[in-house]
């Protein structure tokens, strides 16, 4: 892995960039893999490379949702694997949802490889890889039509982080509930979930872990108020909020304008 000087300033995002990279090279990222996550990095630097708070607010909905369903499956791709494979792993035993690879860039060598990537991290079981994706999704063409009996088609609830928005939409016509991690609030997956965590699956899954070990003993009941109580809309609306109030606010106080300009100063006085 290319080492990434400490002092950068922007070195975690670097670090995330290298993980990418190094998907890439072991054979499970896909190309197109690393211009979803150009565009990711993006949404991340408009929402401030952290979490907010309505994310945290869909990360306990999305806990409370996969704490109530009887067959939940989390969904796995090639970004997914290169960034949080154990942090998925994690998820999965704190909740008992099964994982499963799914790939809009199918091949049978990037499915093994991300199998083995999951299994070094420590899943026990591994779903949706090879012929075990017998089954169909109707009304999708992609790829990712393939999915396992004993996962997706039969699951209730699917978290689906950096998704196509095809997808979310055949699942959601299924009668599923679907839960997503994209950080483009404006995606057309980030529309069609039911759950929406506007925030980096870096922070988000262990996030959704988090808060999964909180909620874990609460009663049904009080899991299906948290998530009568979470409105989707409501919470878009508001991180596209922070996103326009965080531009403002640069706008109007030039922060970066300002640093830039006090270099500048301090430069112009060594010299
Ligand atoms: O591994 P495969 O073959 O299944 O392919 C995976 C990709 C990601 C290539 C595929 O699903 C795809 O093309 O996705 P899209 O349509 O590019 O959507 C990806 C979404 O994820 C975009 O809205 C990005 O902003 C968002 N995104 C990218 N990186 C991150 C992210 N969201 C959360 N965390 C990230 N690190």
């Amino acid at each position: 892995m290319f080492e990434i000087p400490p002092d950068h300033p922007r070195a975690e995002s670097l670090r995330i960039r290298e993980k990418l990279i190094e998907g890439f090279e072991k054979g499970l990222v896909a190309k197109a893999g690393l211009i979803a996550h150009g565009r990711g990095e993006a949404f991340d630097y408009l929402i401030g490379e952290e979490t907010t708070e309505p994310a945290m607010e869909a990360a306990r909905a999305a806990a409370a949702a996969i704490l109530l369903a009887k067959h939940p499956v989390i969904s796995v791709n090639g970004n997914v694997a290169a960034l949080v494979p154990k942090e998925i792993v994690e998820l999965s035993e704190v909740t008992g949802a099964k994982i499963e690879v799914n790939l809009f860039y199918r091949t049978r060598e990037r499915e093994e490889a991300i199998k083995n990537v999951l299994k070094e991290a420590g899943a026990k079981e591994i779903l949706g890889v090879g012929e075990a994706a017998s089954a169909t999704i109707p009304e999708l063409s992609s790829w990712r039509r393939k999915v396992d009996p004993r996962g997706i088609l039969v699951a209730d609830v699917v978290l689906v982080p950096l998704e196509d928005g095809d997808r979310t939409e055949a699942l959601r016509k299924m009668g599923k509930t679907v839960i997503t991690i994209d950080l483009n609030p404006l995606s057309r997956t980030a529309q069609w979930a039911n759950i929406t965590i506007v925030d980096n699956v870096i922070r988000a899954v262990p996030n959704i872990t988090e808060q999964a070990k909180k909620l874990k003993n609460l009663s049904e009941e009080k899991l299906k108020e948290i998530l009568k109580s979470f409105d989707n809309r409501k919470n878009l609306r508001k991180m596209i909020e922070i996103i326009k109030n965080r531009l403002i606010e640069l706008a109007e106080k030039g922060v970066y304008i300002l640093e830039a300009a006090q270099l500048y100063e301090e430069m112009r006085k060594i010299e």
